[in-house]
């Protein structure tokens, strides 16, 4: 499976539990299979409960992610010695709430960290990029946050963080529209980012038509199909810095299940 791996930039003065990784540009990474939706990205997605590391790369770069996936990276030639990561900081999610990013495309100038409770540990680099335009589950996700007062203040979530965000208009779906997964929430019915079963079929309804019939609405590559989009902006990301390619194992060791 290959993924792009999004550079999200912590922005300086670093918060307090990165502060010790003062002078180095630290950043938190995203693995996406959605390149070209990153013009519509809102927020950052952090699991409060797992535990992430801050490791050095080649570049002088220093990269947040779970360990399998820092390990990963290690095998993929990331890291200055190969198969090796250097632990800077062991991190929980919730001590990353509410952090200042800077992310490549998206209109906003700043987003920030918030806690998503369906992230899971073994896919990706458990930092997860959040497109409420297009993705279901982050539609739904935002959404809690917004409307649960309770929810932002047991994180530190300041009301800025979250209230200004809302979906970006970036893929128009013949039949569907500019926001598709807004439009396939309400649909559905979807009530929460736990409603498995209408999340489900949210995601069925803007996935492959999302992919097929997509086209671009924002950038130098609008009016193209995302098909043809994705690589173009890729490529784009890749060449800037901004992103990475990422491989990962089909299954991992650590989820084999025999
Ligand atoms: C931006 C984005 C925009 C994504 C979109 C999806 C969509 P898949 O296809 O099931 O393999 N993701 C990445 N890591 C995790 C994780 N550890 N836990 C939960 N979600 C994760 O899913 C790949 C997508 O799942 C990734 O691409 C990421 O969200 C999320 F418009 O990044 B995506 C309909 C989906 N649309």
């Amino acid at each position: 499976q290959e993924y792009t791996l999004i550079k999200m930039k912590v922005v300086e003065p670093l918060p307090k539990s990165l502060s010790s990784l003062a002078g180095h540009l630290v950043f938190l990474v995203a693995a996406t299979l959605r390149p070209e939706t990153m013009y519509g990205q809102t927020n950052c997605w952090l699991h409060p409960d797992i535990n992430y590391i801050a490791f050095p790369v080649k570049t002088g770069e220093v990269f947040i992610s779970t360990t399998r996936a820092a390990l990963n990276m290690a095998y993929q030639d990331f890291t200055s010695e190969y198969g090796k990561t250097q632990v800077l900081l062991h991190l929980k999610g919730e001590e990353l709430m509410g952090v200042a990013l800077k992310a490549p495309l998206t209109s906003y100038d700043v987003i920030y960290t918030l806690p998503m409770l369906t992230i899971k540990e073994d896919k990706g680099t458990g930092v997860v990029t959040s497109v409420p335009s297009d993705a279901p589950d982050d539609y739904a996700a935002l959404r809690d946050v917004q409307k649960k007062k309770a929810l932002r203040d047991k994180f530190g979530i300041t009301n800025e963080m979250v209230l200004p965000y809302k979906p970006v208009p970036i893929i128009d779906i013949p039949g569907i529209g500019n926001l598709s997964a807004v439009t396939a929430c309400d649909q559905f019915k979807v009530s929460s980012q736990n409603d498995k079963s209408q999340l489900e079929k949210a995601k069925e309804m803007t996935y492959l038509k999302g992919f097929y019939e997509g086209v671009l609405l924002v950038g130098p590559h609008s009016g193209k199909k995302v098909q043809e989009a994705k690589k173009l902006i890729q490529g784009d990301m890749v060449a800037s810095g901004e992103a990475v390619l990422y491989q990962e194992p089909e299954r991992s060791v650590t989820t084999r299940s025999g």
